[in-house]
């Protein structure tokens, strides 16, 4: 329909503040830190719903023949051939203690609605806490609140912070685990800052050089990927496959071919380990 991808980066921050917005005014001030989004009911699941609905009106209203993909509720199917993938909070156990490191993360994506096959288009990540607003249309670069960023230039790995995250699943954590004790020694440092929205973010912005993560789902990584590849990182999957599921690994090129070397020889995406899932 002729859409601009400025247009569409614009509705994806307007989409992100407006919902970022929502989610903080409903945090409840002291959060039953016992309920867990495994609960049908617990504070968390609540705002996570009422903020991926409010996407879903918005997008209904401004963009009618687009699809959905989100976190939270069904598919909607479409007739433009863009679809928007939804995270209405990325960061959830952050949100539920309290800690800063939680955003709304909003990706529009051109094609079939399968990862491996769509590109992304605009994305936004709004760290809400901090009201740190990443967004990226793709060809146009990628802005932290409206100033351009760009990729760290880190010299060598053994100097690199490095940003991961862990799934849920224990026999997933274990194996993790494992993985990490063959990065940990060659690299400068680990941060774990609990969302992978904001963490593709930083990598973007230079706060930390490298990146990767096992079990990510699109709607974790589809905005901060387009951020980051337009701040000049390569965002990809082991043994030169895609980047999802399996595995993310993102940062600038030479630094991601040494990280990626070393969860190779680890097994870190679980090709040899199938058993783990
Ligand atoms: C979470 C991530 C986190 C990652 C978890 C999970 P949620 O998303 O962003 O960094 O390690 O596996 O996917 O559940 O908060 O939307």
């Amino acid at each position: 329909d002729g859409v601009t991808v400025t247009a569409l980066r614009d509705l994806a921050v307007r989409l992100a503040t407006a919902a970022g917005a929502l989610v903080r005014e409903g945090r409840p001030d002291r959060v039953v830190v016992a309920a867990t989004k495994s609960s049908e009911v617990d504070p968390v699941t609540v705002m996570d719903r009422a903020s991926e609905e409010l996407l879903r009106e918005m997008i209904a209203a401004e963009r009618p023949d687009d699809a959905i993909l989100g976190e939270e509720g069904d598919d909607v199917a479409g007739t433009s051939g863009l679809t928007w993938v939804l995270d209405p909070i990325d960061g959830t156990v952050n949100y539920l203690y309290g800690v800063a490191s939680w955003a709304v993360s909003v990706a529009v994506v051109a094609g079939p609605p399968e990862p491996a096959s769509w590109t992304v288009l605009a994305g936004c990540v709004h760290s809400v806490a901090d009201g740190r607003t990443w967004s990226a249309g793709l060809g146009e670069g990628a802005t932290r609140d409206g100033v351009p960023v760009r990729v760290g230039a880190a010299a060598s790995l053994g100097t690199s912070l490095v940003g991961t995250g862990f799934g849920y699943d224990a026999a997933r954590r274990a194996h993790q685990a494992q993985v990490l004790t063959q990065v940990l020694p060659k690299i400068r440092d680990i941060r774990r800052l609990g969302s992978a929205a904001i963490d593709l973010c930083l990598l973007a912005d230079g706060s930390i050089d490298l990146y990767y993560e096992r079990g990510l789902n699109p709607w974790d990584m589809a905005a901060g990927a387009v951020v980051a590849t337009e701040a000049g990182a390569v965002v990809t999957g082991l043994r030169g496959g895609p980047a999802g599921n399996a595995m993310t690994v993102a940062g600038p090129p030479e630094l991601v071919a040494q990280l990626s070397e070393i969860l190779e020889a680890a097994d870190a995406d679980g090709a040899r380990s199938p058993e783990i899932g």
